[in-house]
């Protein structure tokens, strides 16, 4: 997605925010917050455009594209600096705080001078919130929950906004002159679900020519530190990056060591020194005589090791070193394996884009088969309806094969309490895919919200359970369900579990998909992409699923066609 779209819809956002805590009406805001997804949804990058050209996007209307156009022009808004000039940045903090709207954080400041949320923490031991009209003890409990989360959430941000930075950071390096290698390393090399800092690699004779450059990027806001081996810098969104580069002939040795984890590297180091070796960012020495043994790739790094090369996404020693031994590592899933998506929306329902401009992007992306999932009746607000199914369905049919991928009309239910669905069992045999997902009731008791997926997933016109632990990094907790007893019931119904690729999502978690393979549960890796520049978010869902160490086989739609529809009927 296009760097200044999703600039401008954060502009937007806190826009939206900083209005919601000046009181603003309800519909004034959402009309800021409508125009920040669509902008942020839009498929073409809007650097340069003018109001009137801004004003052919969807939710786009006169006054926001005057507002959009001067921050385009000059870099900022009136209108936004005027309220932050009004409100200090730690009270905007607040209402991200989850249990905690805008206008209840306004009143904090207003009325207790909290300004931040450790401000906020202090105020709640301090027991200055008794007596505060609408802050009960519950609502403490709740605030202090809230405040916890955004806490480990802490500086750390999803791969979807850490990947496509470090693409242009690497990119902007490998353009200078002198740079021979370049990638990222660290955590997002190896797919992790949040990144702490971003960790970029180069090999080249000029390392100060590099470092310029490096600290020229548009996207710094603060060098940290500067030297000729490692530069760290600071972007606008406040995440740090760090830049090291080392001679040209040390890549492998360099990436190999920067890529971790530390917990990994603890290990390789220490089967070196068994072998009287010495493992360092600079190569594989001899540990008696300091000579250099490998140092120029990966491969010559682990063979020396006396392993195969390890593939990132399942360095955490979590037991890849003894599978290595042992010739045991996973033949990982990879995106180019993927022959389709099986969760994806559109314009009929919460989705930016209409079903033709997802079908075309879906070809575009080589799919053999496509599932259209809208949002079921019961999610009230996308006023879904079963004529409007029916008429999706009939023009789908029409489009099948037209652009190339076989194209399955589906449904995104909902999974009430009860493990019920939106439609009775002749409704839902009419679609060829239905996932049913948790949407609300995220605090059920542990037995009722297992009970609830174990019913969801026995139902037999649910083929997939989608985004299963509903969790939100950084926002939402996951719920809390027996896994294994829902795994249990997925692989005995022949239901798939969702990777929900969605890098604000990535559900489940690794850790869950490592636990849940071996009962025999198939899994799919879905985009629910809700816009055409949705769909490539596939990858990170590839990523989790490898941190889970699946393989192809255990992904429905890396399968063929006929396999997969088999799968999806459940011997219905
Ligand atoms: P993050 O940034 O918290 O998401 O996680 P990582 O794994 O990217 O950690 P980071 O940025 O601290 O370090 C990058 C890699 O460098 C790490 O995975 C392993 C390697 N490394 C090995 N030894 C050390 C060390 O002593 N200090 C640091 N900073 N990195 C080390
Ligand atoms: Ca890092
Ligand atoms: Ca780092
Ligand atoms: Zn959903």
């Amino acid at each position: 997605m296009a760097r200044t779209n999703d600039d401008v819809a954060a502009v937007l956002e806190e826009y939206a925010d900083l209005l919601a805590i000046t009181g603003h009406e309800d519909f004034k805001i959402r009309v800021y917050q409508k125009a920040a997804r669509s902008i942020g949804a839009y498929p073409d990058d809007i650097a340069g455009y003018d109001a009137a050209a801004l004003r052919r996007i969807p939710n786009v209307g006169e006054s926001i594209a005057a507002k959009v156009a001067e921050y385009l022009r000059s870099g900022t808004m009136a209108k936004l600096e005027e309220l932050r000039g009004r409100i200090p940045a730690g009270v905007r903090a607040l209402t991200h705080i989850p249990a905690l709207g805008p206008k209840r954080a306004m009143v904090l400041h207003e009325r207790l001078g909290v300004d931040s949320p450790a401000s906020l923490e202090s105020a709640i031991a301090a027991g200055a919130l008794r007596g505060l009209p609408g802050f009960g003890p519950k609502t403490e409990e709740n605030l202090l929950h809230g405040i916890a989360l955004l806490r480990d959430s802490g500086q750390r941000v999803h791969l979807g906004v850490a990947m496509p930075l470090a693409e242009d950071i690497v990119a902007a390096l490998e353009a200078v002159r002198g740079c021979r290698r370049c990638g990222y390393a660290g955590s997002l090399r190896r797919m992790k679900d949040t990144i702490g800092d971003i960790d970029v690699l180069a090999t080249s004779d000029r390392p100060r020519v590099l470092m310029d450059a490096f600290v020229g990027l548009s996207q710094v806001t603060e060098v940290i530190v500067r030297g000729d081996k490692k530069t760290s810098l600071r972007t606008g969104q406040g995440l740090q990056v760090d830049l090291r580069v080392v001679p040209p002939d040390a890549w492998g040795a360099a990436v190999q060591y920067f890529t971790g984890s530390k917990a990994h590297n603890i290990r390789t180091r220490e089967i070196a020194q068994h072998h009287k070796l010495k493992l360092s960012e600079y190569g594989l020495f001899d540990a008696v005589t300091e000579e250099k043994i490998v140092s120029r790739t990966e491969e010559e790094v682990y063979q020396r090791l006396g392993l195969p090369w390890i593939p990132p996404t399942l360095r955490e020693d979590t037991g890849e070193i003894e599978a290595a031994l042992a010739g045991a590592l996973p033949d990982l899933v990879t995106e180019a394996d993927v022959r389709g998506d099986l969760h994806t929306h559109t314009d009929l329902t919460d989705g930016h884009a209409s079903l033709e401009d997802m079908v075309a992007a879906a070809a575009a992306r080589g799919y053999a088969y496509y599932a259209v999932t809208d949002h079921g009746p019961n999610l009230y607000m996308q006023q879904m309806t079963l004529g409007k199914a029916v008429a999706q369905r009939e023009r789908l049919r029409e489009l099948d094969g037209a652009y190339g991928p076989r194209l399955l009309h589906g449904i995104e239910l909902n999974i009430d309490p009860d493990g019920e669905v939106d439609w009775p069992p002749d409704v839902l045999a009419g679609f060829d895919v239905c996932v049913a997902s948790v949407h609300s009731h995220f605090d059920l008791p542990r037995d009722r919200m297992t009970g609830r997926l174990v019913r969801a997933a026995k139902n037999p016109h649910v083929s997939i359970i989608g985004h299963p632990s509903a969790r939100l990094i950084g926002r939402r907790p996951p719920i809390d369900a027996d896994w294994d007893e829902v795994f249990r019931a997925c692989a005995r119904s022949g239901t798939a579990l969702e990777i929900n690729a969605f890098p604000d999502r990535l559900d489940l978690a690794a850790e869950l998909i490592r636990r849940a393979r071996p009962y025999g549960v198939k899994f799919a890796v879905d985009s629910d992409s809700h816009a055409v520049g949705h769909l490539a978010n596939l990858r990170y869902g590839i990523g989790t699923a490898q941190r889970g160490w699946l393989t192809a086989d255990d992904v429905i739609n890396t399968w063929p066609l006929d396999r997969l529809t088999a799968f999806l009927r459940k011997n219905r």
